[in-house]
């Protein structure tokens, strides 16, 4: 039987790269991208505690503050230092970024980690950008998530994962395959999730601490951008906003309209979804989510954006009634464009 398990070498070769980097004694800051995800938070805490198995100190320091749905994550082992910001990472001897291809997804500490003269490296599953934090990098978009990757890192330099750490890496898998369930859900990354359950995670209890302990702010939220629906049948574009202030006034933080650009991907017959959401101060944030052909990370590029080929996002200058229009203008474009390619 084909051994799922096994770490691709071309990983291996990169990981013993970065591992002559990580000695012991050593002091590691890890950080990953603004308003963390699961992926971002799970792989940062489950490679902390793998470090602190190799003799290193290490301190997470993230752009945004730890989100509170993945504060179980964390534990007496494992420090949040991001309140310290640019200065916990001069202190350091090395920095790890994980889950970014893209140097300015590094938000607020993205000139600093420019500017740092330390050892950088990377761990990524995203389409590769212009300006990667840097070139040391273990970086595969077959991975279905970055804690993929740190499975690997652990199984190649003979670590253990211990429950917490599985713990972590399921909660990493999970979220990013959006429960299981998108394209990147393969043979392998359910056979280590499998492998995490057998290590001793729940998955009934990760579901209740992800999925079901949604403030009720969120269905309102989620009631009112409903409301703002519309459906493009012709091309297959669905639709749906978040008015300036919404979060603030439900009592919501970024982390819980996590999932919400979902909802006009569920429509059948959906080949692009898209998710404004007004950030005030004439900034929108706009997520992409495409089932099947569509490459939406090459459509956020138009926008200065990016992320993955079913899901990317891109923060654009202007109104929201303005970056609507553009946004829903292009999308047309770009599918009429894709389909016309498709044909010749
Ligand atoms: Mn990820």
């Amino acid at each position: 039987m084909l051994d799922l398990l096994s770490v691709p070498q071309q990983r291996r070769e990169s990981i013993e790269r970065l591992a002559q980097e990580l000695r012991a004694g050593r002091s590691v800051a890890i950080s990953t991208h603004i308003n963390a995800d699961g992926d971002g938070c799970g792989s940062e805490t489950a490679l902390s505690r793998l470090l602190g198995q190799m003799g290193i100190r290490s301190r997470i320091v993230n752009p945004t503050p730890w989100p509170e749905m993945y504060r179980f994550l964390l534990g007496d082992d494992v420090r949040d230092a991001s309140d310290l910001g640019a200065k916990a990472l001069k202190e350091s001897d090395v920095l790890v970024v994980l889950d970014i291809s893209d140097v300015k997804r590094l938000g607020v500490l993205a000139d600093a980690v420019r500017a740092l003269k330390i050892p950088k490296l990377v761990i990524d599953h995203h389409l590769p950008s212009d300006e990667p934090p840097s070139t040391l990098m273990l970086a595969d978009t077959t991975a279905c998530a970055t804690g993929e990757l740190i499975y690997d890192f652990a199984t190649c330099l003979g670590l253990e994962v211990t429950p917490d750490i599985a713990r972590a890496l399921y909660v990493a898998l999970l979220t990013d395959t959006g429960g299981f369930r998108f394209s990147n859900t393969t043979a392998r990354c359910l056979s280590i999730a499998g492998q995490l359950i057998a290590s001793g995670v729940e998955p009934e209890e990760m579901y209740g601490r992800l999925y079901a302990s949604m403030p009720v702010g969120r269905l309102h939220l989620l009631r009112d951008a409903l409301a703002t629906l519309e459906v493009d049948p012709e091309y297959g574009i669905s639709w749906i906003s978040v008015a300036a202030g919404a979060a603030e006034q439900y009592g919501l933080k970024s982390e819980d309209l996590e999932g919400i650009a979902e909802h006009p991907r569920s429509i059948g017959g959906t080949r692009l979804a898209l998710f404004f959401r007004d950030l005030g101060h004439d900034k929108v944030k706009v997520s992409f989510r495409s089932t099947g052909d569509v490459d939406v990370n090459k459509f956020a590029k138009l926008f200065g954006g990016g992320g993955h080929a079913r899901a990317a996002g891109a923060l654009i200058d202007g109104n929201i009634e303005s970056v609507r229009r553009k946004v829903v203008a292009a999308a047309r474009e770009f599918l009429r464009a894709e389909d016309k390619e498709g044909v010749a």
